[in-house]
Protein backbone atom coordinates (compact mmCIF):
# COMPACT_ATOMS: atom_id res chain seq x y z
CA UNK A 1 0.00 0.00 0.00
CA UNK A 2 1.88 3.38 -0.90
CA UNK A 3 1.71 6.25 1.68
CA UNK A 4 2.42 9.53 0.56
CA UNK A 5 2.32 12.46 3.33
CA UNK A 6 2.06 16.21 2.32
CA UNK A 7 4.06 18.22 4.86
CA UNK A 8 3.07 21.89 4.74
CA UNK A 9 5.89 23.94 5.85
CA UNK A 10 6.17 27.12 6.94
CA UNK A 11 8.62 29.16 9.13
CA UNK A 12 10.17 25.35 10.00
CA UNK A 13 13.68 25.70 8.64
CA UNK A 14 15.15 24.76 12.24
CA UNK A 15 12.88 22.00 12.41
CA UNK A 16 12.08 20.22 9.38
CA UNK A 17 15.44 18.18 8.98
CA UNK A 18 14.58 16.33 12.29
CA UNK A 19 10.82 15.57 10.31
CA UNK A 20 12.29 14.34 7.27
CA UNK A 21 14.81 12.38 8.67
CA UNK A 22 12.23 10.82 11.46
CA UNK A 23 9.86 10.08 8.68
CA UNK A 24 11.83 9.06 6.04
CA UNK A 25 13.97 6.56 8.38
CA UNK A 26 10.38 5.21 10.13
CA UNK A 27 8.40 4.72 6.88
CA UNK A 28 11.32 3.14 5.05
CA UNK A 29 11.53 0.39 7.70
CA UNK A 30 7.53 0.11 8.58
CA UNK A 31 5.82 0.38 4.86
CA UNK A 32 8.56 1.28 2.40
CA UNK A 33 6.48 1.79 -0.44
CA UNK A 34 5.80 5.88 0.54
CA UNK A 35 6.57 9.07 -0.99
CA UNK A 36 7.51 12.54 0.83
CA UNK A 37 5.98 15.85 -0.39
CA UNK A 38 6.99 18.62 1.58
CA UNK A 39 4.53 21.92 0.16
CA UNK A 40 6.63 25.47 1.15
CA UNK A 41 4.30 27.32 1.95
CA UNK A 42 6.06 30.81 0.73
CA UNK A 43 9.85 31.28 -0.14
CA UNK A 44 10.28 33.35 3.24
CA UNK A 45 13.30 31.32 4.42
CA UNK A 46 16.10 29.37 3.83
CA UNK A 47 13.28 25.91 4.03
CA UNK A 48 13.19 25.22 0.07
CA UNK A 49 17.24 25.16 0.16
CA UNK A 50 17.91 23.32 2.95
CA UNK A 51 15.28 20.81 2.07
CA UNK A 52 16.80 20.17 -1.67
CA UNK A 53 20.30 20.33 -0.48
CA UNK A 54 20.10 17.57 1.94
CA UNK A 55 17.36 15.33 -0.15
CA UNK A 56 20.20 15.33 -2.89
CA UNK A 57 23.08 14.88 -0.75
CA UNK A 58 21.14 11.77 0.70
CA UNK A 59 19.56 10.29 -2.37
CA UNK A 60 16.04 10.71 -0.54
CA UNK A 61 14.20 9.67 -4.11
CA UNK A 62 11.40 9.22 -2.09
CA UNK A 63 11.15 13.30 -0.79
CA UNK A 64 9.67 15.78 -2.97
CA UNK A 65 9.80 19.53 -2.67
CA UNK A 66 7.00 21.60 -4.13
CA UNK A 67 6.07 25.51 -3.52
CA UNK A 68 5.28 28.46 -4.14
CA UNK A 69 6.58 32.10 -3.74
CA UNK A 70 4.08 33.74 -1.60
CA UNK A 71 2.25 32.44 1.54
CA UNK A 72 -1.06 30.76 1.58
CA UNK A 73 -2.00 29.42 4.34
CA UNK A 74 -1.88 25.45 5.63
CA UNK A 75 -5.54 24.47 3.71
CA UNK A 76 -3.77 25.57 0.34
CA UNK A 77 -0.49 24.08 1.12
CA UNK A 78 -2.20 20.83 1.92
CA UNK A 79 -4.33 21.30 -0.91
CA UNK A 80 -1.43 21.52 -3.15
CA UNK A 81 0.14 18.82 -2.32
CA UNK A 82 -2.58 16.32 -2.22
CA UNK A 83 -3.52 17.09 -5.76
CA UNK A 84 0.47 15.76 -6.45
CA UNK A 85 0.31 12.64 -4.08
CA UNK A 86 0.15 9.31 -5.88
CA UNK A 87 -0.61 6.89 -3.20
CA UNK A 88 -3.48 4.77 -2.40
CA UNK A 89 -3.41 6.50 1.49
CA UNK A 90 -2.93 10.21 1.37
CA UNK A 91 -2.34 12.08 4.51
CA UNK A 92 -1.17 14.83 6.20
CA UNK A 93 1.75 15.63 9.39
CA UNK A 94 3.13 18.78 10.75
CA UNK A 95 6.73 19.85 9.90
CA UNK A 96 7.89 20.46 13.18
CA UNK A 97 8.87 16.97 15.01
CA UNK A 98 6.09 17.74 18.26
CA UNK A 99 3.86 14.66 17.25
CA UNK A 100 5.71 11.79 18.06
CA UNK A 101 6.26 9.04 15.68
CA UNK A 102 4.19 6.43 17.07
CA UNK A 103 1.24 8.07 16.70
CA UNK A 104 1.95 7.18 12.88
CA UNK A 105 2.28 3.76 13.61
CA UNK A 106 -0.83 3.63 15.17
CA UNK A 107 -2.60 5.30 12.24
CA UNK A 108 -0.94 3.23 9.77
CA UNK A 109 -2.18 -0.12 11.24
CA UNK A 110 -5.45 1.25 11.23
CA UNK A 111 -5.32 2.97 7.42
CA UNK A 112 -4.74 -0.58 6.30
CA UNK A 113 -7.89 -2.05 7.21
CA UNK A 114 -10.24 -2.54 4.34
CA UNK A 115 -13.28 -0.88 5.97
CA UNK A 116 -11.33 2.13 7.54
CA UNK A 117 -11.38 5.15 5.34
CA UNK A 118 -9.79 7.83 7.26
CA UNK A 119 -7.56 8.03 10.72
CA UNK A 120 -7.87 10.86 12.77
CA UNK A 121 -6.18 11.18 16.54
CA UNK A 122 -7.59 12.42 19.42
CA UNK A 123 -5.99 13.98 22.21
CA UNK A 124 -9.29 13.04 24.15
CA UNK A 125 -8.84 9.22 23.43
CA UNK A 126 -8.45 6.96 26.82
CA UNK A 127 -4.73 6.32 25.60
CA UNK A 128 -3.54 9.65 24.49
CA UNK A 129 -0.23 11.40 26.09
CA UNK A 130 -0.53 14.84 25.41
CA UNK A 131 0.64 17.88 28.32
CA UNK A 132 -0.40 21.39 27.20
CA UNK A 133 -0.13 24.56 28.62
CA UNK A 134 -3.62 25.91 30.39
CA UNK A 135 -3.86 28.91 27.42
CA UNK A 136 -3.17 26.18 24.61
CA UNK A 137 -5.53 24.04 26.30
CA UNK A 138 -8.14 26.50 26.53
CA UNK A 139 -7.96 27.44 22.67
CA UNK A 140 -8.15 23.84 22.05
CA UNK A 141 -11.12 22.38 23.34
CA UNK A 142 -12.78 25.51 22.91
CA UNK A 143 -12.41 24.92 19.27
CA UNK A 144 -13.44 21.43 19.36
CA UNK A 145 -16.76 22.98 21.02
CA UNK A 146 -17.52 24.93 18.42
CA UNK A 147 -16.51 22.51 16.04
CA UNK A 148 -19.36 20.34 17.25
CA UNK A 149 -21.77 22.86 17.50
CA UNK A 150 -21.49 24.39 14.55
CA UNK A 151 -20.39 21.34 11.46
CA UNK A 152 -21.60 17.75 11.43
CA UNK A 153 -18.95 16.50 12.10
CA UNK A 154 -18.74 12.27 11.84
CA UNK A 155 -20.08 10.74 15.42
CA UNK A 156 -16.91 9.47 16.86
CA UNK A 157 -14.82 12.43 16.53
CA UNK A 158 -13.81 13.88 19.70
CA UNK A 159 -11.01 15.90 18.22
CA UNK A 160 -10.22 18.15 15.25
CA UNK A 161 -6.97 20.07 15.04
CA UNK A 162 -4.60 17.55 15.43
CA UNK A 163 -1.26 17.67 12.86
CA UNK A 164 -1.55 13.87 11.33
CA UNK A 165 -4.50 12.68 9.75
CA UNK A 166 -4.44 9.84 7.23
CA UNK A 167 -6.80 8.97 4.37
CA UNK A 168 -7.73 6.16 1.84
CA UNK A 169 -7.50 7.67 -1.75
CA UNK A 170 -10.84 7.47 -3.01
CA UNK A 171 -12.08 9.32 -0.19
CA UNK A 172 -9.73 12.33 -1.20
CA UNK A 173 -10.74 12.26 -4.48
CA UNK A 174 -14.12 12.84 -3.49
CA UNK A 175 -13.81 15.43 -1.21
CA UNK A 176 -11.06 17.63 -2.67
CA UNK A 177 -12.75 19.18 -5.05
CA UNK A 178 -15.22 20.58 -2.35
CA UNK A 179 -12.40 21.97 0.22
CA UNK A 180 -11.99 25.72 0.06
CA UNK A 181 -10.15 26.82 3.01
CA UNK A 182 -6.88 27.97 2.86
CA UNK A 183 -5.95 28.33 6.68
CA UNK A 184 -5.93 26.30 9.39
CA UNK A 185 -9.58 25.48 9.72
CA UNK A 186 -8.90 23.07 6.57
CA UNK A 187 -8.93 20.28 9.29
CA UNK A 188 -12.50 21.48 10.34
CA UNK A 189 -13.56 21.64 6.29
CA UNK A 190 -12.16 17.93 5.54
CA UNK A 191 -13.78 16.21 8.86
CA UNK A 192 -17.59 18.05 7.91
CA UNK A 193 -17.14 16.71 4.46
CA UNK A 194 -16.58 13.40 5.66
CA UNK A 195 -19.37 13.70 8.03
CA UNK A 196 -21.79 14.10 5.32
CA UNK A 197 -20.89 11.32 3.01
CA UNK A 198 -21.13 9.25 6.33
CA UNK A 199 -17.34 7.58 6.08
CA UNK A 200 -15.64 5.10 8.27
CA UNK A 201 -13.25 6.91 10.66
CA UNK A 202 -10.91 5.50 13.16
CA UNK A 203 -10.01 7.40 16.00
CA UNK A 204 -6.44 6.85 17.82
CA UNK A 205 -4.54 8.07 20.43
CA UNK A 206 -2.53 11.18 20.22
CA UNK A 207 1.05 11.09 21.39
CA UNK A 208 3.02 14.75 21.78
CA UNK A 209 6.48 15.21 23.01
CA UNK A 210 7.50 17.13 25.51
CA UNK A 211 9.68 19.64 24.11
CA UNK A 212 7.48 21.32 21.67
CA UNK A 213 8.22 24.21 19.38
CA UNK A 214 6.32 27.24 19.55
CA UNK A 215 2.42 27.39 18.51
CA UNK A 216 2.07 29.41 15.58
CA UNK A 217 -1.76 28.71 15.37
CA UNK A 218 -3.23 29.10 19.18
CA UNK A 219 -2.91 32.83 18.65
CA UNK A 220 -6.05 35.65 18.89
CA UNK A 221 -5.11 36.17 14.49
CA UNK A 222 -4.95 32.11 13.72
CA UNK A 223 -7.78 31.51 16.25
CA UNK A 224 -10.10 34.05 14.81
CA UNK A 225 -9.09 33.37 11.28
CA UNK A 226 -10.47 29.75 12.06
CA UNK A 227 -13.87 30.69 13.73
CA UNK A 228 -14.52 32.68 11.00
CA UNK A 229 -13.69 29.91 8.44
CA UNK A 230 -15.72 27.30 10.60
CA UNK A 231 -18.63 29.62 10.23
CA UNK A 232 -18.56 30.06 6.89
CA UNK A 233 -18.42 26.75 6.06
CA UNK A 234 -21.36 26.23 8.56
CA UNK A 235 -23.15 28.63 6.46
CA UNK A 236 -22.22 27.16 3.52
CA UNK A 237 -24.68 24.20 4.21
CA UNK A 238 -27.08 26.30 5.67
CA UNK A 239 -30.52 26.22 3.12
CA UNK A 240 -31.65 29.12 4.81
CA UNK A 241 -28.76 30.43 4.62
CA UNK A 242 -28.13 29.98 0.91
CA UNK A 243 -31.63 30.63 0.20
CA UNK A 244 -31.19 34.32 1.99
CA UNK A 245 -28.34 34.94 -0.50
CA UNK A 246 -30.06 34.37 -3.80
CA UNK A 247 -32.87 36.08 -2.68
CA UNK A 248 -30.52 39.16 -2.29
CA UNK A 249 -28.94 38.37 -5.33
CA UNK A 250 -31.89 38.20 -7.16
CA UNK A 251 -33.01 41.79 -5.61
N1 LIG B 1 1.34 28.90 11.18
C1 LIG B 1 1.27 28.49 9.92
N2 LIG B 1 1.54 27.20 9.67
C2 LIG B 1 1.49 26.81 8.40
C3 LIG B 1 1.16 27.71 7.35
N3 LIG B 1 1.20 27.01 6.19
C4 LIG B 1 1.55 25.76 6.51
N4 LIG B 1 1.73 25.62 7.84
C5 LIG B 1 2.07 24.37 8.53
O1 LIG B 1 1.00 23.97 9.38
C6 LIG B 1 1.48 23.07 10.37
C7 LIG B 1 0.99 23.44 11.74
O2 LIG B 1 1.57 24.64 12.09
P1 LIG B 1 2.31 24.84 13.48
O3 LIG B 1 3.09 26.09 13.37
O4 LIG B 1 3.01 23.60 13.87
O5 LIG B 1 1.09 25.13 14.40
P2 LIG B 1 0.80 24.72 15.87
O6 LIG B 1 0.33 25.93 16.54
O7 LIG B 1 1.90 23.92 16.43
O8 LIG B 1 -0.47 23.89 15.64
P3 LIG B 1 -0.71 22.41 15.99
O9 LIG B 1 0.58 21.69 15.66
O10 LIG B 1 -1.86 22.03 15.10
O11 LIG B 1 -1.04 22.42 17.43
C8 LIG B 1 2.99 23.09 10.24
O12 LIG B 1 3.39 21.98 9.50
C9 LIG B 1 3.25 24.39 9.49
O13 LIG B 1 4.45 24.35 8.80
C10 LIG B 1 0.88 29.08 7.64
O14 LIG B 1 0.58 29.89 6.80
N5 LIG B 1 0.95 29.41 8.95
MG1 LIG C 1 3.22 22.48 15.64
Amino acid sequence: MKISLVIPTYKKQREVLDQLEKLYGYLSRVNPDFELIFVVDGYIDNTKDILEKYIKENGLTKALVLGYRENKGKGYAIRYGMKRATGDVVGFVDADTDIQIRTLGYALNEIKKDTVMAVIPSKLHKDSNVEMTLNRKIVSYGLIAINRLLLRLPRNITDVGCGLKLFKKELIERILPNLKVNRFAIDSEILNEIGKVGYNISVIPFFLNKNRSASTSANIKEVSTMIKDILMISMKESRVFNSLILKEYKG
